[in-house]
């Protein structure tokens, strides 16, 4: 046994223990999701995604999936979305896809924890509930540190106090926080309340990581006002399902919440 304390998982369902790590930790790592072909595909899709934009700091860009079929694929991907469905349940929409540059050389330090600055998820209750479930896929190697890797306080979802202002652009901020070295090809899964940040890039190469999130049906959209026609006639049923764009809008509150065909998803 190592002695690192790193939430490995593997694949597929969600096990009692990925159960139980996520419950400490606030997130797992599942590695050898996407091989280097996949990782390939992906990766130049992420490129398109971004192509014209500046290269300076870390950015984000919503809803690839609608004109990018290898980030399309990644909605349901089967590595990830049974545990997706062991920590929701199985009413649970695709609140954001996001894909995110770290530039070459550049640092975006900023600890924070994910929902909306309209209105602060602890605000909620105690703890901080689930609301937004993000996968990361790690398409750019980030195995060393300063790769523009993820950090993140372990079990901080947990905490009534907030990590101190003072630290918050800090990249070592918190004597207790952890810088995940993953492997291109992993995906990070993790709980909204837990305090992140991306470090520094230092290398020569753009860093890439495809963000997905998944939500109760009735949170607003958040890279979307609605999903684009075309995209919803031609994907799967299940796919079409995740996106939440209901003909009435009071559908995620009352009981017509039609079911997701998880059972009939193809992965194609
Ligand atoms: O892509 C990243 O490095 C981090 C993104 C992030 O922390 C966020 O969107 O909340």
């Amino acid at each position: 046994m190592e002695l690192t304390a790193l939430p490995f998982s593997k694949a597929g369902e969600m096990t009692e223990m990925d159960q139980f790590i996520f419950e400490c930790f606030g997130f797992i790592v599942i590695e050898d999701v996407l091989n280097e072909t996949e990782c390939d595909e992906v990766l130049e899709a992420a490129k398109r995604v971004h192509a014209g934009q500046p290269k300076e700091k870390l950015l984000q860009i919503g809803k690839g999936f609608e004109h990018e079929p290898a980030i399309e694929r990644l909605i349901d991907h089967p590595a990830v979305l049974p545990k997706v469905r062991g920590l929701y349940g199985d009413n649970f929409v695709l609140q954001a896809a996001w894909c995110t540059v770290q530039p070459a050389g550049s640092q975006s330090v900023g600890w924070h924890q994910d929902g909306s600055s309209a209105y602060d998820f602890k605000k909620l209750a105690y703890p901080v509930p689930l609301v937004q479930l993000r996968a990361s896929y790690h398409l750019t190697d980030q195995s060393q540190p300063f790769m523009g890797n993820m950090m993140l306080v372990p079990g901080s979802h947990r905490s009534k106090i907030d990590l101190p202002p003072s630290v918050r652009k800090e990249v070592y901020a918190c004597a207790v926080q952890q810088i995940l070295l993953a492997r291109r090809g992993s995906v990070l899964l993790f709980h909204n309340g837990v305090w992140h940040s991306p470090m520094p890039n230092n290398m020569t190469w753009d860093r890439y990581n495809m963000h997905f999130i998944y939500s109760p049906p009735w949170l607003r959209r958040s890279d979307r006002d609605s999903t684009d026609s075309e995209f919803l006639e031609n994907t799967t049923p299940l796919r079409r399902a995740l996106m939440g764009d209901y003909a009435r809008p009071d559908v995620p509150f009352a009981g017509g919440f039609p079911k997701i065909p998880f059972e009939n998803g193809e992965h194609s």
